[in-house]
């Protein structure tokens, strides 16, 4: 593959000013005419015009309304004679929507037609300077059968529609704002609305509109009350209003991520759009708050100011996914809701990408190359990156960091900027703090892959009353970077005494004690703070609040675990220690081949929390939930699955045998909630008495108990009472981890009951492909129901459902000895591709870490990749990253 690499950008040759396009819609052949202003850019050498199309058939190009020669090289249009002097550059032609399988472009789904230009889909709908530094003033007319398309949406303002001859009508749309093109958008279908006026702070008045099709409306109410939450929240928080007299929202079922943020027009899957009680799951209700959240909060960062180059892509999605993550946080309200927000970020960080960071594809938050930049939309430039933006506000404080974001839009607004420009912006806004004084250094963490390990052991001297600390940092080899240099690490810390009381924090060198939490900067290799005047032997609290993207080893015995799992003030650390004693012991087992054996200790501890009156049902539930197998693979050398899923199977099924009689009384505490409502409470309580009942169906199944019958009774009786999607779904996993034998009728039921939704279905299939494995029965149900008529590759959702649950995230089911999990991999990789190569570069992710697996999985899987890299019509996104497997 070519790679493309960063240092080599340069700025474009041409300006567009302004776009006047319009569009015949039709399935089969769609007509696309272009009117572009263009300037030269001065400031570079004279060269042709060079446009990206890709898939398009071209009829005419004029130049000032004058035919002109131009050429076609791949996937470029040349034009050599382009006038010095601005001009009108129109070009004419034609693709065919209802082809492209890929889902970038323009496409049809449903029978409308839906748009998806980030990052290079717009070229496959007109030729264009299709990069995000080219921002242009776009007017769109949109022309189609009136009856199919009622609806015609496009970005910015309505500025006129009527009807033309043949039943054909039109409409004229105007964005004001300058915009690349990746934020283009259109619509038309036959959808139907949910409606809602806003007045903000500012005192103007705004349309909200959530388009779908006709029988989805009654799902949109969450959907609507979110954007307008995350109005608010953006216009209190960092006084950044709607710009937009207008704000439409559109839901399609056939998508290639979660939304996308095109401007006043975001197109939103539907699985991030449509809840209702019945249909929807918890999990689903806050997922789709926070990209409802996320997508509009781009209006501003990544919109209003976007990247001057695909490389910046964390510029605007590291942001986004902080200020997402921030408003998730903020509508949470009590500090324990807080903790469980910033539990599940970190939960899903480590689940996603410190094994990213450590595999294959491992790369800076800001890349240095890539072959196809749809690769790049990973865990690392998202979460990372957002983890990055995170540690600005820890070093400048809260207030500081508004100041920089004020700066950052008064420098920036309507420009293509670097995170570069980001970063002076935060620092110039806060001269002197621990980030402005250390800038430079603060910005490898957009330079240098991998996982810092920080090592933290402190030494206690009862005579002099010291603690000193010790913390050293080390980050491992990544892919070409082999030495990496010390990065800043913001460490926020406190120091418990042995009862749990809070100790005050006095460094050397300081006149008094400076609160009960601090935060230490280290900075290089190796540093120590000398604590002084601390009355006894500390358990030091470190990496609050997971100040910092790292792994740390703090060589905490049990006991001090204990000491902060009962006290800690900080409700991050608390659960942290319950996931540390948990990860401890399987580790243990799992490097010593030994079985599993839970002690006392552990287990009273973990009693101890779930009996706890003053600890929340959400935080109870996080605390009782063992690490992911992903997260334990992490800290091993060499990877076995089969052994780290056997270790977790048992663990809980000891935690379900000991902790039985808690259990039931947990169950019954909480599994009824009343009339549904998403809130952090009743949501914890719905987690929580699903982790019972799985516990409880489990025990009763494992330990093969007289009463059993009385646990898989409730379960299923549950599972068809219920009053809501997510008792109803908790119930039937009980049910199928279980092995349950009324797991099938359950399944049966659940598919008849559900089959007119496409997105309950979707559940259907991927509760199966992620149960429990037991002796290959998994596996083989995969693989039966590929041939199920409700099966398609063709749609994203539900491919993820049964191919991607099956592949990453059923380690048990996936790697087997006899290598058929590879077969399967490489084969759905294979089909996937020549339909969505976006869509199958994701699929082949799976392999990123093949390297660090146990005999026969390693030369199993490496057997599978090699049989893919022969393949020699791979798309560019499934190429690179078989490649980097292989490298
Ligand atoms: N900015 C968007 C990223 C994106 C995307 C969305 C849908 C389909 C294909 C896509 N490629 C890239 C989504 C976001 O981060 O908000
Ligand atoms: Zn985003």
């Amino acid at each position: 593959v070519t790679l493309i690499r960063r240092e080599d950008y340069l700025a474009p040759a041409f300006w567009i000013r302004s776009v006047d396009l319009s569009f015949d819609l039709d399935p089969a052949k769609t007509l696309v005419t272009s009117k572009m202003r263009i300037e030269r850019n001065t400031a570079v050498a004279h060269g042709p015009l060079c446009l990206h199309g890709e898939e398009l058939n071209v009829l005419r190009v004029l130049i000032d309304g004058e035919s002109v020669s131009f050429r076609q090289d791949g996937d470029l249009l040349l034009i050599d004679k382009a006038p010095d002097a601005d001009f009108l550059l129109e070009i004419r032609n034609t693709c065919a929507p209802e082809k492209n399988t890929a889902l970038s472009g323009l496409y049809t789904s449903g029978g409308s037609f839906f748009t998806q230009c980030e990052a290079e889909g717009f070229r496959r709908i007109t030729f264009f300077l299709d990069r995000p530094d080219v921002m242009a003033v776009y007017t769109v007319t949109l022309r189609a059968d009136k009856a199919k398309y009622p609806v015609l949406l496009s970005n910015g303002n309505l500025l006129e529609s009527g009807e033309l001859d043949n039943g054909r009508h039109f409409a004229k749309w105007h964005d004001p704002f300058p915009k690349p093109s990746y934020l283009f958008a259109l619509v038309a279908g036959d959808l139907v609305a949910r409606e809602q006026k806003v007045r903000t702070r500012a005192g103007r008045d705004h349309l909200l509109q959530v388009f779908v099709r006709r029988g989805d409306l009654e799902k949109t109410e969450h959907a609507m009350n979110s954007l307008i939450a995350s109005m608010v929240w953006d216009e209190a928080r960092f006084n950044l209003p709607l710009d937009l007299e207008r704000f439409m929202v559109v839901g399609v079922s056939d998508f290639n991520m979660g939304a996308m943020e095109n401007k006043g027009l975001n197109i939103f899957n539907t699985s991030a759009l449509l809840a209702s009680p019945a249909t929807a799951t918890d999990a689903d209700f806050s997922r789709i708050e926070s990209i409802v959240a996320h997508e509009y909060f781009h209006n501003w960062t990544g919109n209003r100011v976007t990247c001057r180059d695909w490389f910046q892509l964390s510029l605007k999605e590291g942001l986004t996914v902080f200020r997402d993550q921030e408003f998730s946080m903020d509508m949470a309200a009590t500090p324990s809701a807080r903790a469980v927000c910033r539990i599940q970020d970190v939960r899903q960080l480590r689940a996603t990408q410190f094994p990213e960071d450590s595999g294959a594809m491992a790369h800076p938050v800001r890349p240095d190359s890539y072959a196809e930049i749809n690769n790049f939309y990973t865990a690392t430039v998202y979460e990372k990156g957002s983890e990055v933006v995170r540690m600005y506000q820890t070093l400048v404080g809260r207030a500081g960091f508004e100041a920089g974001m004020k700066l950052y839009f008064e420098r920036h607004d309507g420009q293509a900027v670097t995170c570069d420009d980001f970063a002076q912006a935060i620092a110039d806004a806060n001269p002197g703090s621990a980030l402005a004084t250390r800038l430079e250094a603060f910005k490898r963490w957009y330079s240098q892959a991998g996982t810092p390990r920080v090592r933290a052991r402190g030494v206690y001297d009862e005579l002099a009353r010291t603690y000193t600390l010790t913390l050293a940092q080390s980050n491992p080899a990544s892919p070409g970077q082999e030495h990496k240099l010390p990065q800043v690490i913001p460490v926020a810390l406190g120091l418990l005494g042995a009862e749990g009381q809070a100790l005050p924090l006095q460094l050397q060198g300081e006149t008094e004690a400076a609160g009960l939490e601090r935060v230490l900067v280290l900075d290089q290799a190796e540093q120590r703070f000398v604590f002084i005047n601390v009355a006894v032997a500390p358990v030091p609290s470190l990496l609050r609040g997971f100040s910092a993207p790292v792994l740390l080893d703090d060589g905490l015995s049990d006991a001090e675990l204990l000491v902060l799992l009962q006290h800690d003030a900080d409700a991050f650390n608390r659960w942290e220690a319950s996931q540390r004693l948990a990860l401890n012991r399987i580790l243990a087992a799992v490097r010593s081949g030994q079985a599993l054996q839970l002690d006392t200790a552990y287990l009273e501890a973990m009693r101890a929390v779930l009996k706890h009156a003053g600890l929340d049902a959400a935080f109870k539930e996080l605390a009782l939930t063992l690490p992911g197998e992903a997260y334990i693979a992490e800290q091993l050398e060499v990877v076995d699955p089969q052994a780290i899923h056997a270790a977790v199977e048992a663990a809980q099924i000891q935690l379900a045998a000991a902790l039985r009689e808690d259990w039931i009384a947990t169950f019954e505490a909480n599994s009824h909630t009343g009339a549904y409502s998403p809130d952090p409470v009743s949501s914890g309580r719905r987690a929580l008495a699903n982790l019972a009942l799985g516990m409880l169906v489990l025990d009763a199944k494992a330990q093969s108990r007289a009463d059993a019958g009385v646990w898989l009774g409730r379960a299923y009786q549950r599972f068809k009472d219920a009053g809501n999607m997510t008792d109803r779904l908790g119930a039937l996993a009980a049910l199928v981890n279980g092995h349950a034998e009324l797991a099938e009728p359950a399944l049966a039921k659940f598919h008849a009951q559900f089959k007119g939704d496409p997105l309950v279905i979707d559940k259907w299939f991927a509760l199966q492909a992620r149960a429990a494995e037991q002796g290959g029965r998994v596996f083989a149900k995969v693989r039966q129901l590929l041939q199920h008529p409700d099966f398609s590759l063709k749609n994203p959702n539900r491919a993820r459902s049964l191919i991607f649950s099956l592949c990453m995230f059923n380690p048990a089911a996936f790697h087997r000895a006899d290598a058929a999990g590879y077969v399967f991999w490489a084969d759905q990789l294979l089909a996937l591709d020549a339909i969505n190569p976006q869509v199958a570069g994701r699929l082949a992710r799976v392999m990123d870490r093949w390297t660090t697996l146990a005999e026969p999985y390693r030369s199993a899987a490496l057997e599978a990749i090699r049989r893919v890299a022969t393949k020699p019509d791979l798309s560019n996104d499934v190429r690179e990253i078989i490649e980097r497997a292989l490298a």
